[in-house]
Order: structure tokens, then sequence, then C-alpha cells
């Protein structure tokens, strides 16, 4: 009977480890306000990097900030997923930073047809251990991630990046 535990053990251990490729599917927080859906995939590099690619529609212009937040819940839209993920409760930054968020990914730049193409490397967020990001979400912002660079007191908190726009759970496929 332990046995059979230790084998069952050894099987989920292994695919956790095993843990390569998980998607995203982003839907607006407010469709009546802003509709802006998008499409990422999620892959682990050989350098243990974790690769975003994909691409976002109905943005504006410009940058906007891009974050993991904590909990991949969507029942009250992109608002249930709590603030940035932040497993060491240290200030907001960018992926660059020397102190930053976990989930702070920076910025994705929408061209003049409110498309962004992702394509966002990070060594900081994984698919193990107490940086994992399966099961909770990320969030495109209504404007630019000041990156913990701005004046403003929100500038530590969230990167002053404006509303939620988009949000979608950290599915593993
Ligand atoms: C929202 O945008 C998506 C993707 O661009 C599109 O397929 C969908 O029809 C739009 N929905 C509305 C209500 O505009
Ligand atoms: C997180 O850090 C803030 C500010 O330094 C502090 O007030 C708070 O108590 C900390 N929270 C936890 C859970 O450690
Ligand atoms: C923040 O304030 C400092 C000092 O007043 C200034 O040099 C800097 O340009 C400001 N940064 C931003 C992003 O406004
Ligand atoms: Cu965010
Ligand atoms: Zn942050």
């Amino acid at each position: 009977m332990s046995r059979m535990i230790v084998i069952l053990l050894g099987i989920v251990v292994a695919t956790i480890a095993e843990q390569k490729t998980a998607r995203v599917r982003l839907v607006p927080n407010d469709i009546k306000t802003r509709n802006v859906t998008g499409e990422l995939i999620l892959v682990r590099n050989e350098d243990n990097s974790v690769q975003i690619t994909g691409r976002v529609r109905g943005l504006t212009e410009g940058l906007h900030g891009i974050h993991v937040h904590e909990k991949g819940d969507l029942r009250d839209g992109c608002m249930s997923t709590g603030p940035h993920f932040n497993p060491e409760n240290v200030t907001h930054g960018g992926q660059d930073s020397p102190v930053r968020h976990v989930g702070d990914l920076g910025n994705i730049g929408a061209s003049k047809n409110g498309e962004a193409d992702v394509n966002i490397k990070d060594f900081v967020i994984s698919f193990t251990g107490k940086n994992n990001i399966v099961g909770r979400a990320i969030v495109v912002h209504s404007g630019e991630d000041d990156l913990g660079k701005g004046n403003t007191t929100l500038s530590a908190s969230t990167g002053n990046s404006g509303d939620r726009w988009a949000c979608g759970i950290v599915e593993a496929e």
C-alpha cells in the first residue's frame, strides 16, 4: 500500500517537473468598455526561462502593462485576480529591475490597429516552485507600466498602469 503511494507520488512529481507549456486566453474585463482579447502561449525554455508569445487585440496604440496577478479567479472580471503576484512582498519593478514582483512583465506595444505581438522572455516566473504562475492570471492594462520609476504612489505597487482591460488564467497543457 505505502509502495503504491510512493509510486503515485513519483508520477505526480514527474508530471510537475515536466510541465513545459501553458496557455492563456485573455478575455475583456468589461466588453462594453473595451473589447480586449488575446491568446498567449507560455513555453519553458532549455535555460529554464519562460517564453510568452501570442497576440492581443483591441488595444489603443502604445504601451500597455502586462503582469501575472496572484489569483486565477475571474468571478468579478479582472478585479478578482488580486494584486501582482508578489511572493517576496517587495515593491513593483520591471523585468530587469533588481527588485520586482515575480509577476512584473513590463509592457507590450500595440500598433495603430490596436494589435500587440507578444514576445516576452522572463527568468523569474516559473512553472514550478514558489514562483509558479500556473493557476494564476495574466492581466493587460489600459496604460503604460512605469516599471516602478514614476513619481506617483501607485508606481511602487502597480507601475501606475491604469485599468485592467483583459485577463485570463494560466492553464497548464
Ligand atoms: C471582440 O473582439 C474579438 C476579437 O477581435 C471579436 O472576435 C469579437 O467579435 C469582438 N466582440 C464584440 C462584441 O465586438
Ligand atoms: C509586506 O511589506 C509591507 C511593506 O514593507 C508590510 O507593511 C507588510 O506587513 C508585509 N506583508 C507581509 C505579509 O509580510
Ligand atoms: C520624478 O521626479 C524626479 C525628480 O523630481 C524627476 O527628475 C524625474 O524625471 C521624475 N520622473 C518621472 C517619470 O516623472
Ligand atoms: Cu496588472
Ligand atoms: Zn508589480
